[in-house]
């Protein structure tokens, strides 16, 4: 299998992290690609027409994007049956989790691209106050959801997907202060964040 990536995506590392969960990292082969959002690559849109990363070419040649299915056919072909809970109240939780976290990072990654490589005469400051608002809330609903996070004895794609979010965060919004009246999420994160999956996909820019 081959997975296109780039070490800087917070959902790329929400993938590598399900792998290393569930043994099946070195079974990854990858393929670096920025992904960038104003010029489409064709190494990248043949396999994913909308341009994003990851997607995973499997052995036959079909092609599974975005993240969450990426990380469901992972934990499904590993036998995994704990990462993604197979019914019940257990499984809706932790797919919202998952949304929540990936919610978080839309939010992020909308307004950096709007801050990053947008030049400056167009920026629109509501755009960023509406991303930060999203990202603000999401982040009120991971304290209130910490308690809970805590008392789980095994990650879920739901926790995976949250600390990655944080982990971005902390990445390229380091003076966002996240952590600021959040003392139950801060310190979820901090034992979580040294899972050795987590630990073995921090963020990081690429180097050729
Ligand atoms: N919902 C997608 C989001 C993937 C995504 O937005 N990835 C970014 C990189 S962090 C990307 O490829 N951006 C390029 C673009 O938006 O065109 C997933 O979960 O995989």
């Amino acid at each position: 299998m081959k997975l296109i990536y780039a070490p800087t995506s917070p959902y790329v590392r929400k993938v590598m992290a399900v792998a290393l969960e569930v043994g099946l990292a070195g079974r990854l082969e990858i393929e670096f690609n920025p992904a960038s959002p104003l010029q489409r690559d064709p190494a990248l849109v043949d396999f994913n027409p909308l341009g994003k990363i990851p997607a995973l070419i499997l052995d036959d040649g079909s092609v599974l994007f975005d993240s969450p299915v990426i990380c469901e056919y992972l934990a499904a072909t590993a036998g995994d049956t704990t990462l993604f809970p197979a019914s019940g109240p257990a499984r809706w939780a932790a797919l919202t989790q998952q949304a929540l976290g990936d919610g978080l990072l839309d939010a992020a990654i909308a307004n950096r691209y709007e801050t990053v490589p947008r030049p400056v005469e167009l920026r629109w400051p509501d755009w960023t106050r509406a991303q930060l608002a999203k990202i603000a809330g999401a982040l009120d609903r991971i304290e209130a959801l910490a308690p809970e996070l805590r008392g789980d004895a095994q990650p879920t794609i739901g926790s995976i997907a949250l600390a990655c979010a944080l982990g971005y965060l902390d990445f390229r919004y380091a003076d966002l202060g996240w952590r600021e009246g959040r003392p139950q999420a801060a310190a979820w994160f901090a034992a979580f964040d040294e899972r050795p999956a987590m630990v073995a996909t921090r963020p990081r820019e690429h180097v050729a």
